[in-house]
């Protein structure tokens, strides 16, 4: 556990620097009509995105894999590390947990020990992208060709199964929300019907839909290839949300920001299902090419910010009650660094959304004026709003410097000594 002592004491060389920095940003951001500074920090400090569990483990490409030492041996230990997290960027108070990878024996005792840690539990992920001991151990079945979508009936009924065990096991948690991602889909043309598939994939969502509790929500989650590499059923956000139509009211769409070919434009994707009342989700990440996982914002922050500009539109000048969590895959970093600087450019980019001026916005495109609105856009987007989140960060008793924090506190070294130095996570 990081207490929050240690951190107020890293952060009190800080503070002169910071509030300095701060009152000036305050200053020139609610200039002239500009937003309130109070309520952008209460926006920031107020905004949760959740942890997931298999990423506090190194991730691994089919090229290997180098474990960062001290990764978490099980489940508790990742819910310690996501602690850690909170306590350095106040942001992440859930953990979203990824079935069979993290199945505990004793999920009461388990949601129990998150509490005590300030820890809740995000939406609940089935895995149905692999065999496992839990569905298709006896060997009957393989979701080899697919889950949902299989031609055999009985692989399909496992993989119904396995998803109403999971949001069992969430309720036991107090997760209020499952996603769905599939790997279904062909590698090579002629191997299964589009329609056919399709159609089985919708049914078997209605089946797990109709189980979910009252005040539960379920996602549909798209990606264009990968492990499927000719065709993929949930292929793109037009199918998520015909997929989530079929399966019932219960149902929406998760964005996951990697899971669009090249240059698709994400923010136009996230105000059509915000329109038609289907946006459930985000998985956060970056890519330069294509499912990457790579540091939230470190490549198109643009986009990002564009994105939270239409979420910030959507929710009528907040970001809207969603599921937001991160989805990277870190190959190089200490995954709990890259964590820190995701939710870091993920706030920013909330940050700079907030800033711009909606109503001189909608002004300049009924006026037909490109150039006025890309002012304004850019003023938002090149303004420095660092102080800003680091004062939402302070005042969730969190670090004003949360990397140089996590260093100073040495928790890495120190979960080497306890857990070892070959541990490997759960996960890909
Ligand atoms: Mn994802």
């Amino acid at each position: 556990m990081i207490d929050q002592d240690r951190i107020a004491e890293l952060n009190q060389p800080l503070v002169s620097d910071h509030d300095r920095e701060l009152a000036e940003l305050s200053a020139r951001v609610g200039r002239g009509g500009g937003p309130d500074p109070e309520a952008v920090i209460g926006a920031l400090a107020g905004f949760s995105v959740a942890a997931p569990s298999w990423a506090l483990g190194t991730g691994g490409t089919r090229f290997g894999r180098f474990p960062v030492g001290g990764e978490p041996r099980a489940t508790v230990e990742k819910i310690d590390d996501v602690a850690a997290l909170r306590a350095l960027v106040g942001a992440t108070r859930s953990i979203s947990l990824h079935v069979p990878w993290d199945d505990p024996a004793d999920p009461e005792g388990l949601r129990e020990y998150a509490a005590g840690q300030g820890i809740g539990f995000d939406a609940m992920n089935s895995n149905t992208f692999q065999d496992n001991p839990s569905t298709t151990g006896d060997g009957k079945v393989s979701y080899k060709f697919g889950s949902l979508a299989n031609a055999d009936p009985a692989t399909r009924q496992a993989a119904v199964e396995h998803n109403l065990y999971v949001i069992d096991l969430g309720v036991r948690l107090g997760s209020r929300a499952l996603t769905v991602w599939l790997a279904d889909g062909t590698n090579h043309p002629g191997q299964a019907d589009f329609r056919a598939q399709f159609e089985r994939v919708a049914e078997g969502l209605r089946g797990i839909h109709d189980h979910l509790p009252e005040g539960w929500r379920m996602f549909t989650e798209h990606k264009p290839f990968e492990p499927a590499f000719y065709s993929t059923v949930n292929q793109d956000w037009g199918s998520s949300l015909l997929l989530a139509q079929a399966a019932g009211p219960k149902a929406s769409c998760l964005v996951d920001l990697g899971h669009h070919l090249p240059n698709a434009n994400i923010e136009q994707v996230v105000s059509r299902l915000a329109m038609v009342g289907r946006l459930g989700g985000f998985h956060f990440n970056d890519s330069k090419y294509g499912d990457d996982d790579l540091t939230t914002g470190s490549i198109t922050p643009f986009q990002l910010f564009l994105i939270f500009g239409e979420l910030v539109a959507a929710g009528g000048g907040r970001v809207p009650e969603l599921a937001y969590m991160i989805d990277q895959s870190h190959n190089l970093k200490d995954p709990i660094e890259d964590l820190i600087q995701s939710t870091e450019a993920i706030l920013l980019a909330y940050a700079q959304a907030l800033l711009v001026d909606r109503e001189a916005l909608r002004a300049a495109q009924d006026g037909n004026d490109p150039a006025l609105a890309q002012e304004l856009l850019q003023a938002a987007f090149r303004t420095d709003v660092r102080p800003l989140a680091a004062e939402a960060r302070r005042r969730n008793g969190a670090a004003l410097a949360p990397l140089a924090a996590y260093r100073a506190i040495g928790y890495r070294d120190a979960r080497i000594a306890e857990r070892g130095r070959g541990t490997v996570a759960t996960g890909l």
